[in-house]
């Protein structure tokens, strides 16, 4: 009998992140479901799209030195998120002004230039580093605007 119980044990923690996965979309179609049955499950709704301007990849980087690039939306950017080496360091919304940017997508412009972000990145450790910026529009669709290998230095 000890022998099933230690068996079942392994199953029901596999079985853990299944139920979290399920309350988590239960939630967000809850919450969807507040704005009028938008949300990111809305098949209608755009990812993101946007670019890392600074650092460029192979860059050399301070221990806190700034990224900066833009990103649009169909309906609009609600956050940019900077992680290093898998963990989140900063989070901000747009903040700065890209006349260039409307010109070349005017479909996304939503009639203001505020499609730019910057925000500091920090390294704890002089070295290889691998920067991920997300991009997150207003029903929470998340994507990937650049994956980026720098190297930070000690100055
Ligand atoms: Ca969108």
């Amino acid at each position: 009998m000890m022998t099933s119980g230690e068996r079942n044990e392994p199953r029901s923690v596999a079985r853990r992140p299944r139920a979290g996965g399920t309350l988590a979309a239960i939630a967000l179609a809850v919450l969807g479901g507040c704005s009028g049955g938008k949300g990111v499950n809305d098949p209608a709704n755009e990812l993101p799209f946007g670019h890392v301007d600074s650092p460029v990849p192979g860059a050399e980087v301070k221990a806190e030195s700034p990224a900066y690039g833009w990103a649009l939306d169909d309906r609009g950017i609600k956050d940019i998120r900077i992680y290093v080496d898998g963990h989140l360091i900063n989070s901000g919304a747009l903040n700065v002004d890209r006349p260039d940017v409307s010109k070349a997508y005017p479909r996304y412009n939503h009639a203001h230039h505020k499609h730019g972000w910057t925000l500091l990145m920090g390294f704890d450790v002089p070295g290889p580093h691998t920067i991920i910026v997300q991009a997150v529009d207003t029903d929470g669709a998340t994507r990937d605007i650049g994956t980026i290998a720098v190297t930070s230095v000690d100055k």
